[in-house]
Formats: structure tokens, C-alpha cells, sequence
């Protein structure tokens, strides 16, 4: 790489400069006055980080505000989500739809979209939702590698693009960041580019009152090539900018900056950070500027520059379609494909097919390996999709027979080995996910899906289709004991709106898991699979794909008296304590409810229908009760855990628990009883 320090078109003293401080001033402008007339919000790091936020999108983003979907675009994510405002000025000033200036002037209020923290959707351009530090950083990992994986499937002409993160100092001390740089650094994602806001200044006040580290040196240490730049000289972060698009490793450009910059008694500290300046300080800082104009008011030869700005990358985009246009028809037509996110033709007619195998041929097996047979079948009719798992793979059975692994300096293959780095897998498969042409999917236990919680809610948040393999979801692993065996998690998990939590009883079921989660584009799905063999229950072969209501009659019964509603391991105990409860001469219908938050969905009429009324019902789950009243109601049971497990042979575990087809008769019994 050449020195970051070589001449800069933008030279001190120039007239460049100084309109590149007034384009920066704009941002600033309107960012305080937002957030005055909001009484609310952040504009330390909108007056801190304009001037790098203006070298940016002037000299190096390659972005067309009327082709927010440009597949081709660099990307930015603004990870310090709490500086909203610097976002929603660029896009507004640039030329972005979907944002005005009286949007603005609504910022944090019920009828703009310029929310407190930038959410995806709400504006084209919110590359991803930000808010929780840590986050933006790690889905732009996802995003960089994504990029990788589609340029070595479809090359330069078609993929060439950077992603830019603006993180801060909280960014940089969430735990996450340390998997995510590693990450990052490990595989040379050297199109990443993070510019780190350095202004040594956090809510609690100075970083150094909780921080010793040397974030240069981190970086450095994870493989980064790191730069320091002064952030409010323009000249300095073009210099480094333009150094940074070369070179084979991600780059860390550390931005040294005052919070607030502007403001006559805040900048500097943290009073800066957040809160309305009140009507003082803004006059102050309007002086400091040298702005002059009245609130949310910009001179047309700034809107113009702006403009101007926006305009610029229309020229790479009209490029790109041409090469688009002059490529190979089959390898343009699968991009198109790709970007689409389509689930391909034929797919779904071949997850019928691997349903009626099953059914005919009734294998005893546990639903990892369903799911892996599963997604043989998936990644074989699609090369969209990208596997991986959390140093996990040989437990979660996520990697098919022909994925290759992508490793450092080759992202032909398709799974990545995450390493033991949960919560960056799922804040990556996050940014795959954004970034689209890639549907992915990462494994863990579901015990560390508190590890991946967070990335996981802020995919429902977004409503993007990520899936999740969550392998030994209960006491049913065994001898790994209480640490590893989830109780609480799948009520956690079905608490998350939008998620789809889907626990598969059988071979089947499992199939058809797959294929709804793979068809919903709005919604990730989690699958918690066991680790244990189970049996395979659904016999009778259906084209319907049975899973799709949430739950359904699975065996029926005359004249029923008891209605058994059981998910995923626990079916199979259904079934026998049905068989015990029929040699009692007592009727007992047995419901698989593999998706919670599906069945909700439903009409009234099938609920009932299928909850049965009129029975009583015994709720079972080798899980805590909570969320099961509202099915077993006040004269149902419950047979499940209520509390940790313990370690031992899995069907001691049961034993030890009391979760037995007995117990399941025995508590049918008492409540028909009461
Ligand atoms: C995970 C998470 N924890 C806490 C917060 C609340 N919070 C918002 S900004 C911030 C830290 C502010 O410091 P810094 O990141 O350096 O931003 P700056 O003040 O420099 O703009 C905190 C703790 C959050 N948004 N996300
Ligand atoms: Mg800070």
C-alpha cells in the first residue's frame, strides 16, 4: 500500500476545503436543529463526524440516491445508530425518496421515518437498523463478506463494492466488535473499511475513565491495516480514505474528532452526546460555523453541491449496467436470480419428495440429521444459500457434501467456518442477509442462542429471512448436563415477535420446517433440532405442507376426551401416552405445534378446531411452562421442566424429570379428574 499521508486534492487553505467544511456544515445544521426541535436525540457525533461523513459521500461512495437498490452500491452503515441524524442528512441532502425536510423536522416523532435510531426500511439508504452498539459493525462484516462471496461467484463486472461503517467508541467496546474485527481481519475482507469516530468521549464521560485499550494496536492485532486521521481535516481523511481502497486487509480508519464540534460550551465533553443543545448553544455554534441561516434552512448553493454529490455515482451505475448488459447471459441471469432471493423452481417439489422418502421409509433419526438431509437436497437446487456454524459444524450438521469451505483469499465455497463466535455469526448472517444474493443460515446449540439473542431480535426487528440452526434443544442432549441443555430458551425465543420458531417433531416435519423458512423473505426462522434419535411419526405422505398452519391433529381419536399438544421430541412421548391412555379406554388426540407464532396466525375456527374443545388438555415440552397456559388453559396440565436440567444419559434425564409417557397418562388422568 502507498502511505496514507501522500498529497491530497484537498490542500489546505483551498477552496475545496472550505467547501467541504461549509457541505459538512449543512449536516451539522440541520442535525442540531432536529434534534432541537425534537427535545430529543444526538448530535454530538453528527457535528463530530461531518467532515468524514462529507469526504465520504463526495469523493468516494460509490451510491446513486435514485437506485437505492443498486445491487452494486458500496454500502454504509452508521453502527453508532445513536448519531441518526448525520444519516438522515445525507440521504435528504443527497436526494434520497422516502425522506423530506419536513421529515426531518419530525425527526423522533410518530409520523416521520427519521426514528431515534435509523431502522431498515423506513428510508431507502438505512442499509441496516442500528441502535445497539456493536451490531452495525458486525452486520457490515456480513455485508463485506457477502460482497466476496458474490464477486468470486459472479465476478468484477457484476460485483465490485465497498462497505463503510461509521462506529464509535461504544461500538468498538461491545463484545461483539472483538468477534466481528477478528472475523473480519481473519478471512482479509479487505473492503471493509471502518471509520472510527476517536473523540475519547462516551455517555459517563472521558473513555478513559473505563478504557485502556490501544484501539489501533487491537485492530492491528486482529489483521487490520489501521490508520489515525484527523476527522476534521478534509484534506487528511481523503489522503487516508483513498489509501484505505487499496491494500489486502480491512482498514481501520481512526478519525480523531471533538464531540459536538461547533458547540460554544458542550464540544468536547460529553453534555455533547445527546439532549437538545437549547436555543444558546445553537446560536453559539451557528456563530462558530459560521451559518447564519435560520433553522432547517440551506442555502441553495449547498443544496446544490449536495445534489451534485448525489448525481455523481449515476455515471458508475450506468456503467455497471452496461457491463450487466454485455455479460454472459446465463451468469446475468443468475445474478438476477440471486438478487431476487426467489426460493428456485423445483425446490419445493423436492422437499416433497425427501417428505414422501421419509414417510415410506420411516428412519429413526434425530432432527439435525433431518435437517441435514434436508439441506442436501436445498443446497444442491440453490446456490444462493451460505451455511456455517460456530466451530459447531460436525454437531449441527450443517455442512453438505459438496460445500466447500471459504477461507481466506478464496470465497468460492459456501460455508463459513465462524469459529467460536456466536453472537458476530448471527450479526453476520444478518448483514448476508441485507446485503442480498445470499440466503444464509448458521448453526449453534440452542443454549448459545443467548449468545446470538441480540442479532437475532434485530433481524425480526428488520424482517429479513436469516435461519437459524439450533441443534440439542433440550435435556434430550444428554450427559452435557444443565449448562448446555436449554429449558427457558424456546419461550424466550417464540417472546420475539416475528421470529419463527419452528421444533420439528420428526423427518418430516423437518422438511417441511426448512421449506417454510426458506419461502418467507419477511421473517427469520429458527430451528431447534434435537440431538437425539426420534422416530418417524408422520407415516401418511401428504403433498400440504402440514407445518405451514403452526400445529395440526397429528393422530386423531373417537369420541377424544384429551387433547395432547406437544412439539418436536416430545410427540413421540405423546404417542405412547396416548396408546397407555387407550388401553384405559380413554380417547386421546395427539396436536405437533412445530411453529407457535404460526398457529397463531390462524383463524379462530382452526384453533379451536384443532386445540380441541370440549378436551382437556396436557401441554408437553422438555422445557419451562411458560407461554403454554394460554393452550392448556386452567383445567390442562403441563409436563415439562421447572428448572435446569442435570447431567446424564438423555433417557435417565427424561426419567429423572418425570417426562414420561406415564407422567403424560397419569397427568391426563388427574385433570380429567378436577
Ligand atoms: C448495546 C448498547 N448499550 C448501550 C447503549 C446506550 N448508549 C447509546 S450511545 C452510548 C455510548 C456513547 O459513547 P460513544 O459510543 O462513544 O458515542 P458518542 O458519545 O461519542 O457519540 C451508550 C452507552 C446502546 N445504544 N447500545
Ligand atoms: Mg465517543
Amino acid at each position: 500500500m502507498n502511505s496514507p499521508h501522500a498529497t491530497s486534492p484537498l490542500a489546505a487553505g483551498s477552496h475545496e476545503q472550505a467547501k467541504t467544511r461549509r457541505l459538512a456544515n449543512a449536516l451539522r445544521a440541520l442535525s442540531m436543529d432536529a434534534v432541537e426541535a425534537a427535545k430529543s436525540g444526538h448530535p454530538g457525533l453528527p457535528l463530530g463526524m461531518a467532515d468524514v461523513a462529507t469526504v465520504l459521500y463526495s469523493r468516494f461512495l460509490k451510491f446513486d440516491p435514485k437506485r437505492p437498490d443498486w445491487p452494486d452500491r458500496d454500502r454504509f452503515v452508521l453502527s453508532a445508530g445513536h448519531g441518526s441524524m448525520l444519516l438522515y442528512s445525507l440521504l435528504y441532502l443527497t436526494g434520497y425518496p422516502g425522506i423530506t425536510l419536513d421529515n426531518i423536522k419530525h425527526f423522533r416523532k410518530i409520523d416521520s421515518p427519521c426514528a431515534g435510531h435509523p431502522e431498515y426500511g423506513l428510508i431507502p439508504g438505512i442499509e441496516t437498523t442500528t441502535g445497539p452498539l456493536g451490531q452495525g459493525i458486525a452486520h457490515a462484516v456480513g455485508m463485506a463478506l457477502a460482497e466476496r462471496i458474490l464477486n468470486a461467484r459472479f465476478g468484477d463486472a457484476l460485483v465490485d463494492h465497498r462497505t463503510y461503517v461509521l462506529a464509535s467508541d461504544g461500538d468498538l467496546m461491545e463484545g461483539i466488535s472483538h468477534e466481528a474485527i477478528s472475523l473480519a481481519g481473519h478471512l482479509k475482507l479487505s473492503r471493509l473499511i471502518v471509520l472510527y469516530d476517536d473523540n475519547g468521549i462516551s455517555i459517563d464521560g472521558s473513555t478513559s475513565i473505563t478504557d485502556s485499550t490501544d484501539t489501533v494496536e487491537r485492530f492491528q492485532a486482529a489483521g487490520w491495516n489501521t490508520c489515525r486521521v484527523d476527522g476534521h481535516d478534509a484534506a487528511d481523511v481523503a489522503r487516508a480514505l483513498a489509501w484505505a481502497q487499496s491494500g489486502d486487509k480491512p482498514v481501520l480508519l481512526a478519525c480523531k474528532t471533538i464531540i459536538g464540534f461547533g458547540l460554544p460550551t458542550r464540544a468536547g465533553t460529553q453534555k455533547a452526546h445527546s439532549d437538545a443543545p437549547g436555543a444558546e448553544e445553537i446560536a453559539g455554534a451557528r456563530k462558530i460555523l459560521g451559518w447564519p441561516y435560520e433553522p432547517f434552512v440551506i442555502p441553495d448553493d449547498i443544496a446544490a453541491d449536495w445534489r451534485t454529490i448525489g448525481a455523481r455515482g449515476n455515471a458508475a451505475y450506468e456503467a455497471w449496467t452496461k457491463r450487466k448488459s454485455q455479460a454472459d447471459t446465463a451468469l446475468a441471469a443468475a445474478f438476477d436470480a440471486a438478487i431476487s432471493g426467489e426460493v428456485p423452481a423445483g425446490l419445493e417439489a423436492d422437499l416433497v419428495e425427501l417428505k414422501k422418502k421419509v414417510s415410506a421409509e420411516k428412519p429413526s433419526v434425530a432432527t439435525r440429521k433431518a435437517s441435514e438431509m434436508a439441506l442436501e437436497i436445498i443446497n444442491a437446487r440453490w446456490p444462493s444459500t451460505i451455511g456455517g456454524s460456530a466451530d459447531l459444524t460436525p454437531s449441527n450438521n450443517t455442512k453438505t457434501k459438496d460445500m466447500k469451505d471459504i477461507v481466506t483469499g478464496d470465497f468460492s465455497g459456501r460455508y463459513v467456518r465462524f469459529g467460536v463466535r456466536e453472537h458476530a455469526m448471527a450479526a453476520a448472517l444478518n448483514g448476508m442477509a441485507l446485503h442480498g444474493g445470499i440466503v444464509p443460515y448458521g448453526g449453534t446449540f440452542l443454549v448459545f442462542s443467548d449468545y446470538c439473542r441480540p442479532s437475532i431480535r434485530l433481524a425480526a426487528l428488520m424482517g429479513i429471512r436469516v435461519v437459524y440452526v439450533m441443534t440439542h434443544d433440550s435435556i434430550g442432549l444428554g450427559e452435557d448436563g444443565p449448562t448446555h441443555q436449554p429449558v427457558e430458551h424456546l419461550a424466550a425465543l417464540r417472546a420475539i415477535p416475528g421470529l419463527r420458531v419452528f421444533r420439528p417433531a420428526d423427518a418430516v416435519e423437518t422438511a417441511e420446517c426448512w421449506a417454510l423458512a426458506l419461502a418467507d423473505k419477511k421473517h427469520p426462522s429458527l430451528l431447534a433440532l434435537t440431538r437425539q434419535n426420534l422416530p418417524t411419526l408422520r407415516t401418511a405422505h401428504t403433498d400440504d405442507n402440514l407445518c405451514a398452519r403452526g400445529a395440526y391433529e397429528l393422530a386423531g381419536a373417537a369420541g377424544a376426551k384429551v387433547t395432547l399438544l406437544a412439539t418436536g421430541s416430545e410427540v413421540e412421548l405423546a404417542f405412547k401416552a396416548r396408546d397407555l391412555l387407550a388401553a384405559e379406554n380413554i380417547a386421546a388426540r395427539v396436536v405437533s405445534m412445530p411453529c407457535w407464532e404460526l398457529f397463531e396466525q390462524q383463524s379462530e375456527t382452526y384453533r379451536e378446531t384443532v386445540l380441541g374443545p370440549g378436551t382437556v388438555k396436557v401441554g408437553i415440552e422438555a422445557a419451562v411452562r411458560f407461554g403454554w397456559d394460554r393452550y392448556v388453559g386452567s383445567t390442562g396440565a403441563f409436563v415439562g421442566m421447572h428448572g435446569f436440567g442435570a447431567s446424564a444419559p438423555y433417557k435417565d434425564v427424561y426419567a429423572h424429570f418425570a417426562i414420561t409417557p406415564e407422567a403424560v397418562a397419569e397427568a391426563a388422568k388427574s385433570a380429567l379428574k378436577a
